[in-house]
């Protein structure tokens, strides 16, 4: 895709943001809400939905329209832009949660929104409106349609999910108990297909082949066997979502938060990342021991004050600090090769997935209503190498 038609079919994306936050701030004063609560209900709208990379949203629309095989309608467009507004509506709730649990500071660039002035734990309402907002739009757009309970069961079972990733990732990262031991990558991967793979891409392609009506099994003409394409879309999506939380573990350690719009946390929080266990499996008995007595462990009161001299008036926190604790984690890191490490992972699943993606049978050239490679590819190109 050109990437003028990229920014083309973003901006027509984001065009129906403004029409879908109108109909939520509807909702919400039919209700006789004070206008203090329509400004904060606002507010939490528009510092946590709109402002992220949107693949996940557009990804619900490109499926359609590959699916279909066609441009769609007006009043297609319209209702996939609202599954595709529901999985970042979803998206957000996730978030401003996951910041509260794990202390994070920054987010797309921005002070996390539960460390705004005013916001603090008021924060974890916003979060589940923003889940309740999911369920307003669909009564609006879907009530009527038969697809509407397949779609209300699929974004429930879809949260149930990633509550179950949120959880074992949480637990896996006791705050005051540090045992690498308790590590592994068969670990990582349940949480991560978990907590990320299910709602980030599953979800929007599900979404929109339950949006254009496909059934749960089919025969084509090349083989007698019926296809189920469900599972055959979740088949590849898990692995290319756990593909996904791998780069997002590895940019926690590598990137800047003015590339990733985050500052990283997951060596100070004790996460099981992908990081970590990368390192575990190479550590020689020495590099073992740095990281068992320096990994989750916080920095001092001193180190972050220096932080925020160092940062000559600017929010230090925001800028990124590294405590002596992280700073001897992340030496191990490198001393280790993980990044070397990383990009011989990341040129293998690529193969893999592709193979995986070159089995998909696409019945007769141009058949609709199928699934189609090119649902898989799209995704794959827009995360392959990714920097943020
Ligand atoms: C991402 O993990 C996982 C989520 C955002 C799911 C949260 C689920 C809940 C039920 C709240 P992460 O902490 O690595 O993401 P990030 O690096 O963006 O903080
Ligand atoms: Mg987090
Ligand atoms: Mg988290
Ligand atoms: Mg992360």
């Amino acid at each position: 895709m050109a990437s003028t038609d990229k920014a083309a079919r973003r901006a027509k994306f984001e065009g129906t943001w403004n029409v879908i936050r109108e109909e939520l701030m509807d909702k919400f004063e039919a209700n006789g809400m004070p206008q203090e609560a329509c400004e904060w209900y606002g507010k939490n709208l528009d510092y946590n939905v709109p402002g992220g990379k949107l693949n996940r949203g557009m990804s619900v629309v490109d499926t359609a329209e590959i699916i279909k095989g066609r441009p769609l309608t007006d009043n297609e467009y319209i209702q996939a832009a609202v599954l595709g507004w529901g999985v970042e509506l979803l998206q957000a709730f996730f978030l401003v949660s996951d910041d509260l649990m794990d202390s994070s500071i920054t987010r797309r660039g921005q002070p996390c929104w539960y460390r705004v002035p005013k916001v603090g734990f008021i924060a974890i309402n916003d979060a589940i409106m923003l889940e309740s907002a999911i369920y307003q739009l669909l009564k609006i757009h879907f009530k009527r349609e038969a697809c509407y309970v397949d779609l209300l069961e699929l974004f429930h079972e879809t949260t149930y999910q990633t509550e179950l990733g949120q959880l074992i990732d949480l637990i896996t990262a006791p705050e005051d108990e540090v045992d690498l031991s308790k590590f592994s990558l068969k670990k990582h991967s349940l949480i991560v297909i978990y907590k990320t793979a299910f709602y980030s891409f599953y979800l929007p392609v599900a979404l929109a082949m339950l949006f254009c009506n496909i059934p749960l099994s089919y025969t084509l003409p090349s083989s007698a066997t019926p296809i189920e394409p469900y599972k055959v879309a979740k088949d590849i999506l898990i692995p290319l979502g756990e593909y996904f939380q791998i780069q997002d573990d590895f940019l926690d350690f590598s990137g800047v938060p003015a590339q990733i719009g985050k500052v990283g946390t997951d060596i100070v929080d004790n996460k099981c990342s992908w990081c970590i266990n990368a390192a575990l499996a190479d550590a020689t008995p020495e590099q073992r021991k740095i990281l068992d007595e320096n990994y989750g462990v916080k920095p001092t009161n001193e180190e972050k004050e220096l932080a925020r001299k160092m940062a000559a008036g600017k929010n230090g926190e925001e800028q990124g600090y590294l405590g002596e604790a992280e700073k001897r984690v992340k030496k191990v890191y490198e001393d280790i090769g993980l990044r070397a490490k990383y990009a011989a992972y990341e040129g293998r699943v690529y193969k893999q997935l592709n193979e995986m993606i070159d089995q998909i049978d696409e019945g007769a050239p141009g058949q609709q209503g199928v699934l189609k490679k090119e649902i898989f590819t799209s995704f794959l190109g827009k995360i392959y190498r990714r920097q943020k």
